[in-house]
């Protein structure tokens, strides 16, 4: 065997070791849902036939010719019995696309298809796409909704000026996918999401209006609107059903993770919220209910986030950052909450519809001052003490 023959051996050795490895859940949780210790997906899990050229010809060194940066925000599906995500991948050259990885069980073993995703471009074309949540929608199709980024033409002088927009595909198996026009809407948006079943006869959506590409400005939390028509989708009306507040972990902007998981309390809602402090903004994941028969009605939310950064999940591209728009809920009741770190790298975290809906009803609610926190531990406290345990 060649030297180059022995060293792709040994590259695809290592590459395998690291695909295949077992993960296994954290000790000592919150009671709430249970971490998984390994990163499910990293830039090094993307195809070794993505990064190298394999002719040794043309690459004797055995370089990457095309190196990954990340692998993150990922929206999830079961399908065919696996568990499947819909990565954004981003590349050293800064551009996020999309690509499926698949896995036996939700918590290891995810491996990426043989190629990424091609995104029809029928539509004003996109400098970067990313973030897709899925939805198997009741009339049949799987919609992916994700933010288009393209420059602001408006400003020509400023090189970081962007819009957000919301574009929308959909798909009957994963592989070919159908562009349908973006969302028309009056403010820029990011962090869409499409509900799963019809409302009124129409199309619902959750949105995140926002003043600019990155500030929500005066854009006040999650949203909600419903559309006739969605391969012509406009947004007339939009109501805000889940508000930011001051000196909360939603204070600068929250946005709705993937579609909320139907249980018979309710609809049950993963989100991020953003607060800013001296090293930056924070992104946490919090949650929400509403009602099954008002889906814009809130009638649960827990004070405080539910996940936060943990340990090296602090650290990566953009750090103090988690952020979801995958889970996925088995026919058993158990979840899988897929969160990316600090834009860098996919997690898993497990817990249970039941777990999750009790979090949500019996968790205080944010008092939004001090005091009321105080109350509500000592009412606890109090609660404890006569109970002698
Ligand atoms: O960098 C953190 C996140 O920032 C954006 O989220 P939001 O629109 O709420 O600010 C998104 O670009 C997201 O992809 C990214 O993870």
């Amino acid at each position: 065997m060649s030297n180059f023959d022995e060293k792709v051996k040994v590259l695809r050795a290592h590459h395998e070791a690291l695909l295949t490895k077992k993960n296994e859940m954290e000790e000592w949780g919150n009671g709430i849902y249970d971490r998984w210790k390994n990163p499910i997906l990293t830039a090094e899990h993307t195809p070794l036939e993505w990064r190298y050229d394999f002719n040794e010809k043309d690459n004797p060194y055995l370089m990457q010719r095309i190196m990954m940066n990340a692998t993150l925000n990922s929206g999830a599906i079961k399908w065919n019995g696996k568990y499947l995500l819909v990565v954004r991948v981003e590349g050293a050259d800064r551009k996020s696309f999309f690509a499926v990885a698949e896995s036996p069980n939700g918590v290891d073993n995810f491996r990426f298809w043989d190629e990424p995703i091609t995104m029809p471009e029928d539509v004003i074309p996109a400098t970067n796409i990313y973030d897709m949540r899925l939805t198997a929608h009741e009339d049949g199709w799987v919609y992916g909704v994700f933010c288009a980024e393209r420059h602001d033409d408006a400003q020509p002088g400023d090189l970081s000026a962007a819009t957000a927009t919301a574009a929308i595909a959909r798909t009957k198996d994963l592989i070919n996918w159908e562009r349908l026009p973006d969302l028309k809407t009056k403010s820029q948006q990011r962090n869409v999401v499409l509900h799963p079943e019809f409302v009124e006869g129409k199309y619902a959506f959750y949105t995140r209006p926002q003043d600019g590409f990155i500030d929500t400005g005066s854009g006040g939390g999650i949203g909600w609107a419903l559309v006739d028509d969605i391969t012509h989708a406009e947004i007339k009306e939009e109501k805000i059903i889940n508000a930011r507040h001051y000196h909360t972990i939603q204070e600068v902007k929250n946005g709705e993770g993937p579609h909320p998981i139907k249980t018979d309390k309710g609809w049950l809602h993963l989100a991020h919220g953003v607060r800013g402090c001296a090293s930056g903004l924070r992104y946490v994941l919090y949650m929400y209910m509403t009602s099954l028969e008002d889906p814009t009605k809130v009638i649960a939310e827990p004070g405080g986030y539910l996940l936060v950064p943990q340990g090296e999940e602090y650290i990566g591209d953009v750090m103090n950052v988690v952020f979801t728009n995958g889970w996925i809920a088995d026919e058993d009741g158990k979840v899988f909450i897929y969160y990316a770190s600090s834009d860098t790298r996919m997690h898993v975290a497990t817990s249970t519809i039941d777990r999750l809906v009790d979090y949500c009803m019996n968790t205080p609610a944010d008092g939004y001052r001090t005091q009321f926190s105080v109350e509500t531990i000592k009412k606890l406290v109090a609660k404890n003490k006569s109970l002698n345990k």
